[in-house]
């Protein structure tokens, strides 16, 4: 499934039009196979050469040729880069060409598949470039590249060093009983446990902003017919995106918008207006959808008009979103208030100067449970997540077992475990299946 021993070849720019495109070519022919297009001898490693490409029928474009001798390239194998004019047919018939030569035409994610499997990186840093690639926001690009550049992966082998330290002694006491070399130092090894299993805690703790930061929240704006809602989901789009009026049930259909908060993309819903009397059919249905995406939100942000008196509408609407992650706005701050929002813990904002916006979406990544980024990048893959917590029930068990001073057996069991759980991060016990479902989700040509 995994051969490395044919030349690949693919567009590695994306789809479409643009100054630039670049067909990617590794493997063993790489470069005799740039050699033919160009009708060149040889290539200078790493040089910059004007050449022009050409199939057996005719000359295709001017390019940019760079050969990359292995080891010392992307994939650790002889790479070709030709950067020709960006259009879609001109690369294509490069490809075409390069395969009719004798290349093969790359699967999804198999430069970085070669990369890993020739050691120029491991699998952690593997699925980095496809979380670099996938980014949206600034620090989900900011959290693939801490990845990349082999953060998780030198945190992991501190882990595992320490654990090899407790490893050995307890092999040794196997081997050699007679010499009384027995299990020298339980609660010394119990200790050093401790602070293996904290250490691997404070990364799961970490673990679920990561998640957020990687798959974003989703915050539904609420709120009684006029309060503002609409005008708020606008200045946080930073567009005019829904219709405002002074019309009370103006908003019927949900409306969504990605922002990015902090980093953090949110998913904005603006919502109809909630009242116990809907006007219409239209607004019944508008309100009944209201409800259903206010549940089905991580975070309600919930609308209270300050320059006007609560409620019954606005009190049933504080019931409701008790006890679940909400923000509370006391919005229209820029007209005379009606009553004091430090009492129901509400922010004051006006859509109208922008008031309190910032206040707004520091409290968004508050109740999403994502502060605002401290310098350690937190782990945002599910597959890292799983098998550290696999991890860690096995380091929990071994200090449990040198607590109780057990048997060597019983403790290396579960050390070895451990181990074999950071491997399988890393990638060092590479799975085909494993590697299957992790390079599927490349695009061609990565
Ligand atoms: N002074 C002031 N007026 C505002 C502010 N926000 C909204 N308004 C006005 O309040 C009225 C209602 O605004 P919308 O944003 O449409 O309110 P809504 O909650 O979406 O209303 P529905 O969609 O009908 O539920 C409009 O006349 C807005 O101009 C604000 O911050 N300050
Ligand atoms: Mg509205």
């Amino acid at each position: 499934m995994f051969s490395t021993d044919d030349t690949i070849v693919a567009i590695a720019t994306p789809p479409g039009r643009g100054g630039i495109g670049i067909v990617r070519l590794s493997g063993p022919s790489a470069s005799p196979i740039a050699c033919m297009l160009t009708g060149r001898p040889s290539f200078e490693p790493r040089h910059a050469t004007l050449v022009t490409v050409s199939s057996a029928a005719s000359a295709i474009d001017q390019a940019i040729a760079t050969y990359f001798p292995a080891p010392n390239s992307y994939t650790g194998e002889d790479v070709v880069e030709l950067s020709a004019h960006g259009s879609p047919v001109v690369l294509e018939a490069i490809v075409a060409a390069a395969v009719a030569a004798g290349a093969r035409l790359a699967n999804p994610g198999e430069f970085t598949l070669r990369a890993y499997l020739h050691a120029r990186i491991d699998l952690v840093q593997a699925e980095a470039v496809a979380e670099l690639i996938d980014a949206v926001t600034p620090l989900q690009a900011r959290v693939a590249f801490d990845q990349l550049e082999g953060t998780l992966t030198s945190r992991l082998r501190a882990m595992d060093a320490a654990l090899l330290e407790i490893i050995a002694p307890l092999e040794a006491s196997l081997d050699f009983p007679e010499e009384g070399y027995h299990f020298v130092a339980p609660t010394e090894t119990a200790e050093t446990l401790g602070r293996l299993l904290a250490s691997l805690e404070a990364l799961l703790a970490d673990a679920k902003r990561g998640r957020l930061i990687r798959e974003g929240v989703t915050a539904a704006i609420v709120g009684r017919p006029n309060v503002g809602k609409s005008s708020l989901f606008n200045r946080l789009a930073g567009a005019a995106r829904a219709i405002v009026t002074d019309v009370p049930g103006t908003t019927r259909d949900l409306l969504t918008e990605r922002v990015d908060v902090g980093g953090v993309p949110f998913t904005i819903v603006d919502t109809a207006g909630r009242r116990q009397l809907a006007g219409d059919a239209i607004e019944e249905e508008g309100i009944s959808r209201a409800r259903q995406a206010g549940t089905a939100a991580d975070i309600a942000i919930l609308v209270l008009d300050r320059s006007a008196a609560l409620t019954d509408d606005d009190r049933s609407l504080l019931d409701e979103t008790a006890g679940r992650p909400r923000v509370i706005v006391a919005s229209k701050s820029d007209l005379a208030p009606e009553w004091d929002a430090a009492g129901c813990e509400a922010i004051p904002v006006s859509s109208l100067t922008d008031e309190g916006i910032g206040d707004l979406r520091a409290a968004l990544l508050h109740a999403g449970g994502i502060e605002v980024p401290r310098d350690r990048a937190p782990i945002a893959n599910l597959r890292h997540v799983a098998l550290l917590d696999q991890a860690r029930a096995a380091i929990a068990r071994a200090a449990a077992a040198a607590a109780a001073k057990a048997p060597e057996e019983l403790l290396l069991a579960d050390l070895h475990e451990a181990r074999g759980r950071f491997d399988e991060i890393t990638g060092a016990r590479p799975q085909d299946e494993v590697l299957r479902v992790i390079f599927e989700r490349f695009c061609i040509g990565k």
